[in-house]
């Protein structure tokens, strides 16, 4: 494998299916409420809330920042797993580094198309295996899996990777997103099984 690509830690693992998960080859479409279209021209990626000066990028801009390569393992709620996705986009890292943060901002509020939202502390989000994606396996992201960008968060269940990504909100304190808020937990770990209240 290509050595430039980070790999999450996660796929190291000696078990690499987590407590509860059965193994799938396809890959499952799972989200609430219809597809969008989106026309990449007008597409907006904002950076908002608890930062110095808040932040819009266009496909273009967010495109030309340096991409990474992140190896990881998907694991759904409900209870599928899909091994060895290679993913290529920005790494959050790099958005770190566009933004002065304030200080006091713990929690990221990421926003998607059509309302949807998912929360995530900033220490889970600036992980370095976590990453706004556009490419999946080598080919752009299909518009049922998020086109044209998609926050991966490989440590976590994947319902915190929202597809159809618009922007992230900087704030100090926890507020839970879509799927929190109907019922899923409020982080998600796969290994600790924290899949509903
Ligand atoms: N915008 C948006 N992103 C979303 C969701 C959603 O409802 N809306 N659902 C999440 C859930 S519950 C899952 S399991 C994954 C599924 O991603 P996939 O369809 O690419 O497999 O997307 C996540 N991201
Ligand atoms: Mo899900």
């Amino acid at each position: 494998m290509d050595e430039k690509v980070i790999k999450s830690p996660d796929t190291a693992r000696e078990t690499r299916v987590p407590p509860g998960q059965r193994l799938t080859e396809s890959w499952p479409v799972l989200h609430h409420g219809p597809v969008p279209s989106i026309d990449i021209s007008k597409y907006k990626f904002t950076i908002t809330g608890m930062v110095k000066k808040e932040r819009e990028f266009t496909f273009e801009e967010l495109s030309s920042l340096p991409l990474v390569k992140v190896f990881s393992d998907i694991h759904c709620v409900t209870h599928w797993t899909k091994l060895d996705n290679l993913w290529e986009g920005i790494g959050t890292s790099t958005l770190r580094e566009s933004v002065d943060i304030l200080p006091g901002a713990d929690f990221i509020i990421v926003k998607s198309t059509g309302g949807f939202t998912t929360n995530l502390t900033s220490e889970d989000f600036f992980q370095e295996d976590v990453l706004l994606a556009i490419k999946h396996n080598g080919s752009l992201l299909g518009r049922e899996h998020g086109y044209p960008v998609r926050l991966v968060v490989p440590r976590l269940y994947f319902w915190k990777s929202a597809k159809w990504v618009t922007g992230i909100e900087f704030v100090g304190e926890d507020k839970p997103g879509f799927w929190e808020s109907a019922g899923y937990h409020n982080r998600g770990d796969p290994w600790m099984e924290e899949r509903y209240w």
